[in-house]
């Protein structure tokens, strides 16, 4: 472990002085946490409001004038949410909720003798003190959900770790519940990787994790190039560390924990006989009997592995680990993949090397302080996605033309301009990349991932900006704009609908050996209803103000894309969301397509069914709440409250569908207002997101783009109504 730590038992005060942290953004959106040592430092670099604010630190702003109708609140809203722009013109933003992304970042760095400032590790320890599940003591797979041994065993690691000693009150009752569950042995299989990396867990505890599958022909349909791009990204490091058995050096600390994790002695474990051994509590998609028997004949061949076929395949992977850090500039795809390359790298090159210095820098952009402590996020951020919705929201509710709010779209754009992505990958078809000359990428260009309704979100926000509202510089080309289309065209599927990152490149059948247990539809691209509307509503919008580019294909791309949806739209009404929670947030969009293709409640029954079934979910209080869980089930669970941001994608949903009786909409927009602070904004409620059915992640943006765009919106549509136009 780093050095021990003297912890206290509650993490509700901050464990470092918090008026020395400051938030870094600069390269294009990049975001890291400093602790300033020294008083000349604070002076000389002041703590903002964005600071403050992601913090905890009250702003004490001064109560604006108590709105008197939908867009006043709409307008306070944005009064007080330009005071968390950053200078560069984005939003920056908290992107946690997931439990199991800390250890790995804890785990990869101390095996690799990378380490923290002593602050970063008191406020890792507090986060983790803070999102322990009270009744339990536990760990859930996100800062929601109930204890599970991924959950528990890990962060109970990862405290350890970071310096907290074995008899601190929250490890002793972590350690119980961890025994409860069925200790480290039951973890799903992610857990048992990162406790085999760490030497308290047996390589043969595992099931097999060959690298050689990278060298099959492409055409097979089982290729890991036509896995889902995490998957896949995944795996590759992992294939590797697999491989060379890779773990860190016995010490006196890895011992005490081989005692402290496991039931029994941890000398006389049958490892093998762990391989399947997955509590209760984590298992979400169990294994298929067809995958059970591919595990049991790799665990043969890992027996007799051919010497020389292993290493060209380790090789290979090894390749594609440095093609992808390279592309990347080391951010690489995701907050897994990122500490698992570190290692290898570490492995191969050394701490001395280029590319253990690069990870080291860029292991900073996943370091998120916020006013529970120090969390490790989903990705490097969300700065296109935040931006994408409150630029559209400000065009649509008119605050964009307000002379106080020009400066800051003016930022705005210049912001969206740097993040476009100009060309494609480095190391492009090598590395089974899609294109991304023209896209948006999820986070910030250097990340550099072509997402489908990223692109879409980008793309509608520039035009939005320069093409409504009067007066804006256009600094973004028609060429580039045109850039943004053409990628859009090379993401439809034969289906019609859109996937995330690529062409869905696997057959269905793949999921049947989805290794994770924890997570739902991991193995493939699978068409989302959110996705395809993106790019639904920015291709028609495109085609409004660009008629003459390739607008015969833009009209057949809708057209097949809304047979999709269409397709998609569960018999009682609603869609089910991938990325956000869960009916109201795919509903939303869905309508939004329908509306853009003539399709209302007036004319179409398959709106009148979305607004049926959304009406039916409203609540007394004019809200609607969801759940996370609708998710993981894939029904309608109700939220112990109503929540904000989903009144507001219900009431959204509702004006695409230009549902005639303002009553529901001016309820849901009563809630949203009787919600809002004095200052201004809006408290934070539940979790908004998710992903691989059962993992929630938080967009704690979201509870200011989508009220004042709801607000906004509704202002204009009630007032309609009223006059009866
Ligand atoms: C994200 C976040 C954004 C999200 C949307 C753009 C909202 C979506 O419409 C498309 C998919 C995408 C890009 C997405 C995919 C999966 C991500 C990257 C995440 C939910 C953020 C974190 C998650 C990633 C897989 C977390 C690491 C975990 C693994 C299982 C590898």
């Amino acid at each position: 472990m780093y050095s021990v730590l003297d912890i206290p038992h509650s993490g509700s005060q901050p464990f470092t002085d918090y008026s020395r942290w400051r938030l870094l953004c600069n390269d294009g959106g990049r975001h890291t946490w400093h602790y300033l040592e020294t008083d000349e430092e604070c002076e000389a670099w002041p703590q903002n409001s964005v600071d403050k604010y992601w913090i905890g630190i009250p702003l004490n702003l001064p109560a604006l004038p108590k709105p008197q109708n939908p867009l006043e609140a709409a307008r306070n809203g944005y009064t007080f949410y330009k005071h968390l722009q950053s200078d560069d013109g984005h939003w920056a933003g908290e992107y946690g909720g997931p439990m199991f992304l800390l250890p790995g970042l804890v785990i990869g760095s101390y095996v690799t003798g990378m380490s923290f400032k002593k602050e970063e590790r008191l406020e890792m320890i507090r986060y983790l003190l803070n999102r322990v599940n009270p009744e339990d003591g536990g760990w859930g797979i996100h800062i929601e959900g109930h204890s599970t041994v991924f959950g528990t065993a890990l962060n109970y690691v990862a405290m350890r770790i970071l310096g907290v000693q074995a008899d601190h009150p929250a490890l002793v009752k972590a350690r119980g519940t961890l025994h409860k569950l069925g200790g480290a042995a039951a973890s799903p299989a992610w857990g048992k990787f990162w406790l085999a990396v760490l030497n308290v867990y047996d390589w043969e505890g595992l099931n097999p994790v060959p690298a050689e599958l990278w060298l099959l022909p492409d055409w097979l349909p089982f290729h890991p190039h036509r896995w889902w791009i995490h998957t896949r990204t995944v795996y590759i490091p992992m294939s590797y560390l697999y491989g060379i058995r890779y773990k860190m050096e016995e010490n006196d600390f890895i011992r005490s924990l081989r005692e402290e994790l496991y039931l029994k002695d941890y000398y006389s474990i049958n490892w093998p006989a762990q391989r399947n051994n997955v509590s209760e509590a984590d298992l979400y998609s169990p294994h298929t009997t067809i995958f059970d028997l591919i595990n049991k004949v790799l665990g043969a061949y890992e027996s007799c592995s051919i010497p020389s076929l292993r290493n060209a395949a380790l090789k290979r992977a090894y390749e594609l680990i440095v093609l992808e850090d390279e592309n990347t500039q080391y951010q690489t795809l995701g907050p897994v993949s990122k500490m698992m390359n570190l290692i290898c790298r570490a492995h191969v090159e050394g701490p001395e090397s280029e590319a253990y210095k690069q990870h080291a820098i860029k292991r900073q952009d996943f370091m998120w302080l916020g006013q529970e402590g120090m969390m490790m996020c989903g990705t490097n951020g969300s700065q296109l996605w935040d931006i994408g919705f409150i630029t559209q929201a400000l065009v649509e509710t008119g605050l964009a033309k307000e002379e106080e709010n020009k400066e800051s779209l003016r930022k705005a754009l210049e912001w969206l301009d740097v993040c476009q992505i100009q060309d494609n990958p480095k190391y492009y078809e090598r590395s089974y990349r899609h294109t991304t000359k023209g896209a948006w990428p999820f986070s910030t260009k250097e990340q550099g991932y072509t997402v489908s309704d990223c692109t879409g979100e980008g793309l509608k926000s520039v035009m939005y900006l320069q093409n409504q509202v009067e007066g804006t510089e256009k600094i973004i080309s028609e060429r580039r704009l045109c850039d943004a289309v053409d990628v859009l065209f090379t993401m439809q599927n034969p289906n019609g609908g859109f996937a995330s990152y690529e062409l869905v490149r696997g057959p269905q059948w793949l999921e049947w050996l989805n290794p994770a247990e924890v997570f739902g539809d991991i193995m493939i691209e699978f068409c989302y209803p959110e996705c395809t509307t993106s790019v639904i509503t920015s291709l028609s919008i495109f085609k409004k103000h660009y008629p003459h580019y390739r607008s015969a294909e833009i009209d057949v791309t809708i057209h097949r894309a809304i047979g999709y949806l269409h397709e998609a739209q569960r018999p009682e009404g609603g869609w089910v969301g991938s990325w956000g929670i869960c009916f109201t947030y795919a509903t939303q969009f869905a309508l939004e397509s329908l509306a853009l293709a003539g399709e209302n409640y007036g004319n179409s029954k398959s709106v009148q069914r979305a607004c049926k079934f959304l009406l039916d979910k409203q609540r007394a209080d004019g809200g609607w709440g969801e759940s996370y869980k609708s998710c993981e089930k894939v029904m309608w669970i109700e939220h112990a409250n109503s929540q904000v941001v989903q009144t507001c994608w219900a009431a959204m949903a509702l004006m695409y569908a230009s549902y005639p009786d303002p009553e529901p909409i001016e309820k849901a927009v009563k809630l949203v207002m009787s919600r809002q602070l004095p200052d201004g904004s809006w408290p934070q409620e539940a979790i908004e997101g998710v992903f691989n059915k059962t993992c929630a992640i938080s967009y704690p943006n979201f509870k200011f783009s989508f009220p004042i765009w709801m607000l906004g919106r509704a202002h204009k549509y009630l007032g309609q109504l009223e006059r009866g136009s």
